[in-house]
């Protein structure tokens, strides 16, 4: 397939718009609907999408550039993609961008100066999600300034005040499906009853002043919410502003486009908290990335930290900063560096904790026969050099719940969950510079010989640092078993993008109650952390529970 075009959709009635960012580069293989420009107007920001998927051959414009639709921006070559994907949906499918949403003509009571808020004319949209609520009664409110954020399956649109004042009510909430004419709230006009807007606007809260805001009205043609890495060659921001203590400030008044808005929010990232190191002050994917680094690695202070008792952001991690201690005054000491391992899985450890909400499930399984069944095979493949103990089993036995519970052997991207059909296990492995999860592939075709005797090499590998990157990518769920150390349980950390991970403990012959007597059984702890987004404690109860079975008599892996 030739090289292709990309050429400026419908932009509403605009003529010249400047380019403010290129969120692509020479090289990238992008998807329909991946942001490739933004362009700023007097009135609106907005991100023009891909309408082709292939790899960018061309960029022809550059920042500070001002386009006009029917413009060519950047050249494609499909040729990598399949066919069938490589074309829009539709012909007349998405509109790249539309004018900022305009104010409906607003009612006026006549009693006092109050105005319904209303949902203005959001283009071809029949029901949108409102994703967020910007405001909420007594909060005061500039003119232009974004009340709340829509989504539909194309667009994202944030719906502004159409004049200063303050909030009376706000009668939609999160989740909510609305069309134009719909009422979100009123407001009291500010000029009109200025004594009481004085009284009933909070003071801490901070709104922007008119030259500090950049237009804040944004709208744009697909909101994806896919992440997608920075630009290595984009230029690195400094690091972001530490937040101002105690200032509450209006999220609304964060200037960034709608798809690093969405960015923002899948990472839990406060807008406010970022320093927007694009024109005008305006937020970047950059930004929000490295706010989130500086976050982890305990560079930056979080909002909360600043704030006086009592009072919190809510949007960010609200943790108090890292204490200072000179441990040399207490007695002595000696430093000795993290190893390399210990710092990049001690930063993943730290998000995965930090971000994913975890739930923790308990079991103990029976595995007196299965532990008779390990030794006898120990001892018939003695011989070939075999030596499985109880985690190749389990290994077999995960691969038979995942397969009958499928939310557990996903991922999640954005609002999408990605359901995979291949099996690919991996296996916490200690060794002397810290923890790595070798993965070992298509467990569902390989028996427990095959499977024990290639952890066995892998963990070899792990532990001499020979493992190569690919031998510990594409895992799909997660075993970390302690087992031939000891202890009862323990909580293991989800293995993102991965939903769940299974941890194992030492078994212990207990007695048990068979009925009519105890019985003395072999009892193998298992704790189970599930990601609480994607699994519900029902689901994560029921898969630990058939594990369990499978486990106690492993004959009901073959029904
Ligand atoms: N209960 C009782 N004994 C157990 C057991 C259990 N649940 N699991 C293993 N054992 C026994 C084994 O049978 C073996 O006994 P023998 O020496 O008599 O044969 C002994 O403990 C040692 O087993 P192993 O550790 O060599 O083998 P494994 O297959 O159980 O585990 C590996 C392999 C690589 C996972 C393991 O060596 C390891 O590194 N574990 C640590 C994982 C870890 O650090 N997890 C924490 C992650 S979160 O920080």
């Amino acid at each position: 397939m030739a090289k292709v075009d990309l050429i400026v959709p419908d932009i509403g009635n605009f003529d010249d718009v400047d380019v403010i960012e290129i969120l692509a580069n020479v090289g990238d293989t992008v998807a329909i609907d991946d942001p490739i420009l933004t362009l700023e107007s007097d009135k609106a920001s907005m991100d023009v999408p891909a309408d082709k998927a292939g790899t960018i051959t061309e960029i022809l414009v550059k920042i500070g550039d001002k386009i006009k639709e029917g413009d060519v921006y950047a050249r494609i070559d499909m040729s990598a993609v399949d066919e069938p994907s490589v074309e829009a949906p539709k012909a007349d499918a998405p509109v790249a961008a539309k004018e900022a949403p305009q104010a409906a003509p607003a009612p006026v009571s006549a009693a006092a100066e109050v105005i319904e808020l209303r949902v203005p004319d959001i283009g071809n949209f029949d029901e949108v999600d409102v994703i967020e609520v910007l405001a909420s009664a007594g909060d005061r409110v500039e003119l232009d300034q974004p009340l709340l954020t829509l989504e539909s399956d194309k667009a994202s649109m944030d719906v502004p005040a159409e004049k200063t004042g303050v909030i009376e009510s706000i009668v939609v909430n999160v989740g909510d499906k609305i069309k134009e004419g719909d009422l979100i709230g009123t407001l009291k006009v500010e000029g009109a009853a200025p004594a009481v807007v004085a009284q009933s606007a909070p003071a801490q809260v901070q709104v922007a002043s008119e030259a500090a805001a950049p237009a804040r009205t944004e709208s744009i043609a697909s909101a994806t919410g896919v992440f997608k890495a920075p630009h290595p060659a984009d230029p690195i921001p400094e690091a972001p502003h530490m937040p101002e203590p105690a200032a509450n400030v209006d999220i609304s008044t964060a200037h960034a486009s709608p798809s690093v808005r969405a960015f923002a929010r899948e990472l839990g990232a406060d807008l406010n908290q970022v320093k927007g190191s694009g024109r005008k002050g305006r937020i970047l994917r950059d930004d929000v990335t490295l706010y989130i680094k500086n976050v982890l690695s305990g560079k930056t202070q979080l909002a909360g930290a600043a704030a006086p008792q009592g009072a919190s952001y809510g949007g960010g991690l609200d943790l108090l900063p890292w204490p200072k201690v000179d441990f040399a005054k207490f007695g002595e000491i000696e430093e000795t560096p993290l190893s390399r391992i210990k710092k990049i899985s001690g930063a993943n450890l730290a998000r995965n904790w930090a971000m994913i909400p975890h739930v923790a499930q308990f079991d103990e399984a029976d595995i007196t026969s299965l532990e008779a069944l390990r030794k006898q095979l120990n001892k018939e493949f003695e011989r070939e050099g075999a030596r499985l103990t109880i985690l190749a089993f389990l290994v077999k036995a995960c691969v038979k719940a995942l397969q009958k519970f499928p939310e557990f052997n996903s991922s999640l991207d954005g609002d999408k969950l990605i359901l995979k059909k291949y099996y690919h296990i991996g296996f916490a492995a200690d060794t002397p510079n810290g923890l790595v999860v070798p993965v070992i592939r298509d467990c569902d075709k390989k028996g427990v010989i095959e499977i024990a005797a290639e952890m066995r090499e892998l963990a070899g590998l792990a532990r001499d640092g020979k493992l190569k990157p690919d031998q510990m990518q594409g895992g799909t769920f997660t075993i970390s078993s302690l087992g031939g150390i000891g202890g009862t349980n323990f909580i293991p950390i989800i293995n993102a993008p991965e939903v769940a991970i299974l941890g194992v403990s030492r078994n212990e012959t207990k007695p048990v109650w068979n009925g009519k007597e105890f019985e003395p059984r072999l009892m193998l702890p298992l704790s189970l952390s599930y990601d609480h987004r994607v699994i519900d404690g029902a689901l994560g109860a029921r898969f630990i529970v058939y594990l369990n079975a499978l486990l106690t008599d492993m004959r009901r892996a073959l029904i």
